[in-house]
């Protein structure tokens, strides 16, 4: 049974996303174990989709029942999640304001006018540039625009960075760990490992309680793009908690369910490494399967990587989450400019 079962769902994906098996990866990375990606970014036909539509399907109906006329969000320039606001603010017709903050210390002279932020403005969203570094919590510019809105006789529907500590924001990644067991039951077999990157934190909270339900929650592997583990593994058990509480998982998770590597998030986030470059690179060059410099590129580096070591026995299966991204890469040309 689901868990999911008393919550309302809006749909903005296309339904369950495909799983593929990725053989030229699997072999550049030597073979004895086998590669699969979920690519949820591929879920929509919204503003190129990506992990928040997943997520924001359990939050829509809470911003329409609230009368709201307009969905206030926050992110950096190059925010996937701001995109995909905006996105869903145009297709349901709500006004959007979305606060852009300087998370990235990056100096490519387009990055505030292509990708993402280009997307954000084509949909009409009222995206406003703001100086503030990299914070994963609630934010006083988010605040300050929620109270604008009011200011100016209009109803706002507030949305925390990446949907995550939104009382609804983990129920969609609830959804994808029951997802995945119906379509290993298609497939006749089961995965070993689930990869994905953790920033704000309830995608992987999502997956975690998700997959507690099914007694493997310690088989999803976070990798952190955040660069501050310690806010970002708090702001996960605390999603965890209030979202198994909220769904009736009937036990509490334990810390040892909770696994987050900080090893890939350097230098810092939003910059990626040359080994974060090179996965890039390798995910393009064997699957045609493009990541960005973020998130999803850590991610695959901490794939590669941690294949590279045999942390995964010989013969295991691992699901890669692919949770989108990709239009951010049109900020980071300069690093790309020679393939
Ligand atoms: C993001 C987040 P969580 O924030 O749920 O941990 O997800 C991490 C993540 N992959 C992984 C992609 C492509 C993402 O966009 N993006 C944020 C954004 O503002 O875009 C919330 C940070």
């Amino acid at each position: 049974m689901s868990l999911l079962e008393k919550f309302e769902r809006y749909p903005l994906t296309f339904g369950p996303t495909p799983i593929e098996h990725l053989p030229r990866l699997s072999e550049a990375l030597g073979g004895s174990v086998e590669i699969w990606a979920k690519r949820d970014d591929c879920n929509s036909g919204l503003a190129m989709g990506g992990n928040k539509l997943r997520k924001l399907e359990y939050i829509v109906p809470d911003a329409l029942a609230s009368g709201a006329d307009t969905l206030v969000s926050i992110g950096g320039v190059q925010s996937n999640h701001t995109r995909q606001v905006a996105a869903v603010a145009a297709k349901i017709g709500m006004k959007c304001v979305v606060i852009q903050e300087a998370w990235v210390p990056h100096h490519d002279a387009v990055y505030d006018r292509v990708g993402n932020i280009m997307l954000t403005r084509l949909m009409g969203a009222d995206s406003r540039l703001v100086d503030d570094g990299f914070d994963i919590g609630i934010r006083q510019s988010w605040t300050d625009a929620i109270e604008d809105v009011e200011r100016a006789g209009g109803k706002p529907y507030a949305i925390p960075a990446g949907a995550s500590v939104h009382k609804y924001g983990a129920l969609g990644y609830i959804g994808f760990a029951e997802e995945v067991a119906r379509q290993e039951a298609d497939l006749g077999f089961s995965f070993d490992y689930v990869i994905v990157c953790v920033v704000t934190g309830s995608t992987q909270a999502g997956m975690i309680v998700g997959f507690a339900a099914q007694d493997r929650a310690d088989r999803v592997i976070g990798i952190d793009a955040s660069g501050t583990l310690a806010q970002t593994r708090a702001q996960v058990r605390h999603i965890v908690d209030n979202t198994a509480e909220l769904v009736g998982l009937g036990r509490a998770v334990r810390e040892d369910e909770i696994i987050i590597n900080p090893d890939y998030a350097y230098p810092a986030y939003g910059v990626p490494s040359e080994e974060t470059n090179a996965a890039i690179r390798l995910a393009a060059r064997t699957e045609a399967m493009i990541v960005d410099p973020v998130y999803e590129g850590k991610s695959m580096q901490g794939l590669i990587d941690l294949a590279g070591k045999g942390f995964f026995p010989k013969g295991t299966r691992v699901l890669y989450a692919h949770l989108g991204g990709a239009p951010a890469l049109n900020g980071y040309g300069y690093y790309y400019r020679n393939g």
